[in-house]
C-alpha cells in the first residue's frame, strides 16, 4: 500500500443539509484520502432557504489548528478551502496556505459565497472582495458563474452561456493567479449541464457535461468540488477528473429527484460512493 495522502479541508460544518464538511469528509475519505477538517463555523443547517439556523463562528479557534499542526510537523498533499465564517478568516486561511504549501501541495480554493446572482446570507461584500486575494494564492479555483462575476467585479449573467463568454471568464479568472480554473453550472443548451476547465500551462479548455435536471439542489457545488479533488489526488488529469465529478454529482441529483426529496435538504450522494470508488480505481 502506498503512503496515504492527507489534506486539510477548511469549511463549515452544517448539521443538516449535506454540504461543506458533511460531504467533503465522506467523499474524499471514500477516495482513500485522509481528511483533516479545519471547521470555520458550526451551523445547525446551511443558510440557503432554510430559516432559523444557528451560527457559531470559529475564527478564534483556527490559528490554534495551524500552530499545533505545524508543531506536529504535518504535511498535506492538498489544502482545500470553501465556506468561510468571517472576513478575518480570509487572512487566517491565507496564512495557513503559506505555512503548509510546498512544491507538491495542491491549493484548491472553492470561493463559496454566492449562487443565482446573490451572496449567501452570512457573506458580506467585504468577504467577497477578500476572496479575490485568497483565489490569488490557489493553484485551482472552482467558482460558479455568480462567484466568477463577484471575483471579476462584474455583473452576473444568466445562462444559456456561449463558449466565448465561458472561455473569456476562465482566462480572466486564471489571471487572478490560479493555474487551473473550473467553472460549474455551465450550460449551452437546456438538456446538458456541467463544468468548464482551463489549464494556463497548456492554454487548453475542456468541458464535461451530463443530462440536466431542473431545480436548485443545495450542496452540489461542494459535492462536485470534493469529487474533483478526489480524482486529481488519485492521478486523474483535469478533464477526466471533471467528467468523473460531473457524473457523480448528476447521479446524486437524479437519485434525489427520483425520491422526491426537497432540494433544500441536500442530495443523495451516499449511494453513489461505491461506483465512484471503482471509477477512481480504489481497491484494497
Ligand atoms: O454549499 C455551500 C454552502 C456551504 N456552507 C453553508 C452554506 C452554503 C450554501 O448555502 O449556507 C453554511
Amino acid at each position: 500500500m502506498n503512503k496515504q495522502k492527507r489534506i486539510a479541508a477548511i469549511h463549515d460544518i452544517s448539521g443538516f443539509g449535506k454540504c461543506s464538511l458533511t460531504v467533503a469528509l465522506p467523499i474524499l475519505s471514500a477516495a482513500g484520502i485522509e481528511v483533516c477538517p479545519v471547521p470555520t463555523a458550526v451551523l445547525s443547517s446551511h443558510t440557503g432557504d432554510l430559516d432559523g439556523f444557528t451560527y457559531r463562528d470559529l475564527t478564534d479557534d483556527m490559528p490554534g489548528f495551524k500552530k499545533q499542526w505545524k508543531q506536529l510537523g504535518l504535511s498535506f498533499e492538498a489544502l482545500y478551502s470553501g465556506f468561510l465564517g468571517s472576513y478575518e478568516q480570509i487572512s487566517i486561511v491565507s496564512d495557513f496556505f503559506d505555512t503548509f504549501k510546498t512544491e507538491n501541495t495542491l491549493v484548491m480554493v472553492d470561493p463559496v459565497m454566492a449562487d443565482s446572482g446573490e451572496l449567501y446570507r452570512t457573506i458580506t461584500p467585504q468577504m467577497a472582495e477578500g476572496m479575490v486575494n485568497l483565489c490569488g494564492k490557489a493553484d485551482l479555483i472552482v467558482p460558479n458563474f455568480t462567484e466568477a462575476a463577484f471575483l471579476l467585479g462584474e455583473k452576473y449573467r444568466e445562462g444559456p452561456y456561449t463558449r466565448d463568454y465561458v472561455e473569456n471568464l476562465l482566462r480572466r479568472l486564471s489571471g487572478l493567479g490560479p493555474r487551473q480554473v473550473v467553472i460549474t453550472g455551465v450550460w449551452f443548451s437546456p438538456d446538458l449541464l456541467g463544468a468548464a476547465g482551463y489549464n494556463r500551462n497548456t492554454d487548453a479548455v475542456s468541458y464535461a457535461f451530463s443530462q440536466k435536471i431542473r431545480g436548485r439542489y443545495y450542496g452540489t457545488g461542494d459535492i462536485f468540488a470534493s469529487a474533483l479533488l478526489s480524482g486529481l489526488l488519485n492521478g486523474m488529469e483535469l478533464d477526466i477528473a471533471m467528467q468523473t465529478a460531473v457524473d457523480f454529482t448528476a447521479g446524486c441529483i437524479r437519485r434525489t429527484r427520483e425520491a422526491g426529496t426537497d432540494p433544500r435538504y441536500g442530495v443523495h450522494f451516499e449511494a453513489g460512493l461505491l461506483k465512484f470508488m471503482h471509477e477512481l480505481g480504489i481497491t484494497e
